[in-house]
């Protein structure tokens, strides 16, 4: 049983795998209205320059992969997220995850993307499974699976880890093999329920034990409403990673995930001689110089 299977990812011009053999791939989560205001602002006034600074910005974080969701409400989300990801490939050359929940959207993202899309993502409701998993096979893509289904967000480990199973299995059965399949365990609010980070980060166990799959995750989601966010954010991420987090979606840009993401590599012999512990300090020396 291998449980480091490797997922790849590619825009038109650059390819991404993804293992637990690897560095962490961060999947930079800033062009998203819904998660920032200034985004869902910027995107009513059909304003993308906000959508091309978090681009670039991220990248030059260390973002391998940018999350790209258009989620206005009332707006013509097919048009718009084809438009976002056309900003998007504009200013940088990574991989792009689709980030919808209208399949309508994801059909029209991935006829103009191009390359091999990670797409974000499709659950074990059977709504979800037929309508989401055809377009997987039909591109080519890769897939994030959320451990919920018709019945809602199970509350054990052991239930999340069962949703996983049917995902990859339904996926399996239309020829998409566990490698391009991404489980997220789904990272709930602590302020709501202080068992969320231990949950995820046993689902995190279970499934990489049970499938050897990549898994992925909303890592900021977990301090919503708490004060500190960072703080919580950085330490969370790093014990995911501990866990066999591989791809999370998170914010470059905070300094303290940034540094937790490098230091929980290194800490896994998953940085070669420091390499990019060292580089990243050497940016930051730059930066401050
Ligand atoms: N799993 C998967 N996809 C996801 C999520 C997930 N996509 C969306 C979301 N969750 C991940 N993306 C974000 C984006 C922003 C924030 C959190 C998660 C966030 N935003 C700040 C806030 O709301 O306080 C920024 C505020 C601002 O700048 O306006 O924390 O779980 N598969």
């Amino acid at each position: 049983m291998t449980n480091n299977l490797t997922t790849i990812v590619a825009s038109k011009s650059k390819t991404v795998k993804i293992s637990r053999d690897l560095p962490t791939v961060i999947i930079g989560e800033r062009i998203n209205p819904t998660g920032r205001k200034a985004v869902l602002a910027a995107l009513k006034e059909g304003d993308f320059d906000i959508v091309r600074q978090d681009a670039i910005s991220q990248v030059e974080a260390g973002a391998a992969i940018l999350d790209v969701n258009a989620g206005v409400p009332g707006a013509d989300e097919p048009a718009l997220l084809k438009q976002v990801m056309q900003e998007v490939i504009s200013v940088t050359d990574v991989p792009l995850c689709i980030d919808t929940a209208d399949p309508e959207a994801l059909a029209a993202a991935l006829a103009v993307y191009g390359g091999k899309a990670l797409i974000n993502s499709v659950n074990g409701e059977e709504r979800s499974l037929e309508a989401v998993l055809p377009l997987a096979r039909e591109y080519g893509a890769a897939v994030i699976g959320l451990c919920m289904d018709d019945d809602g967000i199970p509350e054990t480990a052991e239930d999340r880890l069962r949703v996983a199973g049917k995902i990859i299995e339904r996926a399996g059965k239309l020829g998409i093999g566990p490698e391009d399949i991404a489980i997220d365990p789904l990272a709930l609010t602590m302020g709501a329920d202080s068992n969320a980070g231990r949950l995820a980060l046993e689902t995190i166990e279970l499934v990489v034990k049970e499938f050897g799959v990549n898994i992925t995750m909303g890592a900021s989601n977990i301090s919503f409403g708490m004060p500190d966010r960072k703080y919580i954010n950085s330490t969370f991420i790093a014990m995911a990673i501990h866990a066999g987090l591989t791809c999370p979606i998170t914010n470059p840009l905070v300094m303290e995930v940034n540094t937790a993401v490098l230091a929980a590599d290194l800490s896994m012999g998953r940085d070669e001689y420091g390499m990019n512990w060292i580089k990243a300090y050497r940016n930051r020396q730059k930066a401050n110089a």
